[in-house]
């Protein structure tokens, strides 16, 4: 006889209870869970409902005989294992999702009537998921990338999908590319590499045949594409949309969502390094700051216009390679969204959820937007593919929840089918949901004649002048991380000419960019300059709105403080550290040679969060060196704590130490060099001022020093 486990499965190897969702009961079990085995946990049962004996070895004639076809539980467990993929995303595919609320500050019953925007202090529930474009579903998260910023608003009158990206401007002007970009842009066909970068040939192919990405080329080469924290990112609906009021008169509208902690992105050389220390770093710092109560927040601002005032540009308002300086048109506040929950369920939430343009309640309409257009024909042909049949608005995440009831019946897996006689209408049986004139969605009743072409309209035609406005309107370390950003990726194009064609456009945008980076790439000869269908306007003025470093926090809440410890550390020096960081609402961990952790001065014995190879600086966003002499001969030998240090000068990243530590920062090769973000500490009132001093963030003024970013502009 084949031995039999001494107990049945029905708790996990921990012992921790098996969780049962509602759903579950629902579908599983009709409602009413009635089996037990003998300690009170739920007996395992196949789908069907049969309870299960044995789930740890399969029917077979004799011990080492064949096994049986009768073996339902087996069939059934693999049948079902088989089929747990969906298509991953054609694009977007790595992304994370939470739970959370919208918050209305105000009625905006004169522009819009949106039911979300009618009453102050509402609130509507939301789904919000965060997302990689070009990587696949397994890629890193801090990949050079576009995030996806995608919101499902509960609303009373429907959902309403604002599925946006950390970026306000795209690629194309036409959704009819889009394939072309993304195909580019992802791995190329032949080799199946590179995974989630484009630093690549293709990529830069496409790209510098297609003058109008250049706007997005320099968002896309600024460090808006390394987000620190996916809590540190804005958004932007990207298209101009409509808001229309009860009158039917149209307003047109941007969205931007605005994050409470300010902005906030990494280095280049940190983004690579924090690729192979942690794949999951922006997951799990949502994850983190939700679980801990730090729930991220985010603005919703609007920029509100109408069709004169469109027309003052000379640039069009239905082109997405357009902004409108905040300068010119300051956003409004409309209300507040809040991550509060993470899913319950990765799968049936973050993976299923179904995002579609075309999802808006009345009061939020469309404009002529050519790729928006083209979006609302994309988005629900996808969610049929990927979530395969029609009846993906009944899974619950993405199902509205306010009442809906319509005629639509049957499909795969249908689990609501309307009741009654009457499945039609109109029906005389007196059954069934009828249309509401008044309060059904109207389409803003928008004029539209003209001759069928295919063509892009004149005013779409100025591809670098806000290529240029969003370039001179960084501070100088974001100009360099552009140059260097362009340089990098360059580098890995293996055409020369590609790598020209680019210097070309560049030299529409700004002479001395296309200068730098074409000394860094080594190019002999100087390339004219790309034919533009408009020359570049000189005269936009800088919009600081645009910088990253311009709005940073100045403050260090929600960020994290990395502090290196070793056996002997000063117990009280390392308290009023933590004291004080805690106080500012930011994190501490701590790093340890073991850890297990490390005894101090006064005995205490102190837990580590990371060892030092697990714990790198770039985990940190400011770290701290409290060790002590008695460690120091082991730690100066130690290639990680080299690194450590060494790292986060590199990264310009602010660092404490201790006296006992300077032969650490002496090792790491930076003793010669220290600067005003390098900060002694020895007690309470140093703790103060450094903290104080790490809502800066970064010293990039450090950079020149430790990179390439050095080299001076040379002469055009
Ligand atoms: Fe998307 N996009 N997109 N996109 N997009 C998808 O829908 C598409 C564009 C955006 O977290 C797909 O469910 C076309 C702009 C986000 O689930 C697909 C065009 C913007 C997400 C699709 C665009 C976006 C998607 C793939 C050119 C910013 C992830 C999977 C006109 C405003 C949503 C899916 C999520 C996902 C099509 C351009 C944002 C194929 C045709 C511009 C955030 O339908």
């Amino acid at each position: 006889m084949a031995k039999r486990p001494a107990k049945s499965a029905s708790t996990t190897s921990s012992g921790d209870s098996v969780k049962i969702h509602d759903q579950q009961l629902h579908r599983g079990t009709g409602g009413e869970l009635h089996q037990f085995a003998e300690d009170g946990q739920a007996v395992l049962t196949t789908s069907q409902g049969a309870p299960v004996a044995d789930d740890q070895n399969s029917l077979r004639v004799g011990p080492r005989g064949p096994l049986l076809v009768d073996d339902f539980h087996f069939r059934e467990k693999i049948f079902h294992f088989d089929h747990e993929r969906i298509p991953e995303r054609v694009v977007h595919a790595r992304g994370y999702g939470a739970h959370g609320f919208f918050e209305t500050y105000e009625s905006l019953s004169d522009v819009t009537r949106a039911d979300v925007f009618q009453r102050a202090g509402e609130k509507t529930p939301v789904f919000v998921r965060f997302s990689t474009v070009a990587g696949n579903k397994g890629s890193a998260d801090l990949a050079r990338d576009v995030r996806g910023f995608a919101v499902k608003m509960y609303t009373k009158e429907g959902n309403w999908d604002l599925v946006g990206n950390n970026i306000p401007v795209f690629f194309i002007q036409d959704a009819i590319k889009f394939p072309d970009l993304i195909h580019a842009a992802k791995q190329e066909p032949d080799r199946a590499f590179p995974q989630a970068q484009t630093a690549h040939d293709n990529f830069w192919d496409f790209i510098s045949l297609t003058p109008e990405s250049m706007n997005m080329v320099m968002w896309i080469m600024s460090d808006r594409t390394i987000p620190r924290s996916l809590r540190f990112m804005e958004g932007f609906g990207v298209h101009t949309f409509r808001f229309v009021n009860a009158e039917d008169k149209s307003t047109f509208v941007k969205f931007h969502w605005k994050p409470k902690l300010g902005l906030q992105s990494v280095a280049w050389n940190e983004a690579v390094k924090i690729n192979g220390a942690d794949p999951d770093f922006h997951r799990r710092d949502l994850w983190n700051a939700i679980q801990t109560g730090n729930f991220p927040e985010w603005e919703l601002a609007v920029q509100l216009f109408d069709q004169d005032f469109a027309d003052s540009f000379d640039f069009d308002v239905l082109d997405p390679t357009k902004i409108i300086p905040e300068e010119i048109l300051p956003v409004r506040p409309i209300g507040r969204l809040v991550l509060d929950r993470m899913p319950d369920n990765f799968f049936a939430e973050t993976e299923q959820v179904a995002f579609m343009t075309q999802n808006v309640p009345p009061g939020i309409d469309f404009s002529n937007d050519p790729l928006l257009q083209g979006r609302n024909f994309s988005y629900l042909d996808t969610q049929l593919k990927r979530l395969g049949g029609p009846n993906f608005t009944h899974l619950p995440i993405n199902a509205p929840k306010c009442p809906m009831h319509n005629f639509q019946q049957d499909g795969h897996m249908a689990m609501r089918n309307p009741v009654g006689r009457a499945n039609y209408q109109p029906n005389s049986h007196g059954e069934g949901p009828r249309e509401s004139p008044s309060h059904g969605y109207r389409h803003f009743p928008a004029e539209e004649q003209g001759q069928k072409v295919r063509l892009r309209p004149e005013s779409f035609a100025d591809h670098y002048s806000q290529a240029r406005q969003f370039y001179i309107s960084q501070t100088g370390a974001e100009q360099r991380h552009i140059a260097m950003a362009l340089t990098f990726e360059l580098s890995k194009v293996e055409r020369v000419a590609i790598r020209e064609r680019m210097i070309s456009h560049l030299l529409n945008i700004d002479k001395t960019l296309a200068a730098i980076v074409a000394q860094k790439l080594g190019i002999q000869k100087m390339p004219p300059a790309a034919d533009a269908a408009m020359p570049t306007r000189q005269d936009l003025e800088p919009s600081p709105a645009l910088s990253i470093v311009e709005r940073g926090p100045m403050r260090f809440e929600g960020r994290k403080l990395g502090v290196l410890i070793a056996d002997g550390v000063d117990a009280k020096l390392l308290k009023t550290v933590t004291k004080a960081v805690v106080a500012d609402k930011a994190v501490v961990e701590l790093i340890a040679p073991k850890v297990g952790g490390v005894t101090a001065d006064d005995g205490s014995f102190i837990e580590a969060h990371h060892m030092i190879d697990g714990g790198p600086s770039v985990l940190f966003d400011a770290v701290v060196l409290l060790t002590s002499l008695q460690a120091m001969d082991d730690l100066v030998k130690e290639a990680a704590a080299r690194d450590f240090v060494a790292d986060a000068f590199q990264h310009c990243k602010y660092i404490g130490y201790d006296q006992s530590s300077l032969p650490l920062l002496e090792k790491a090769g930076i003793a010669g060099q220290l600067d005003e973000g390098t900060v002694q500490l020895s007690g309470g009132k140093d703790v103060s001022a450094f903290i104080e001093e790490l809502g800066k963030l970064r010293v990039w003024g450090r950079e020149p020093s430790v990179k390439l970013g050095k080299a001076s502009p040379p002469t055009v």
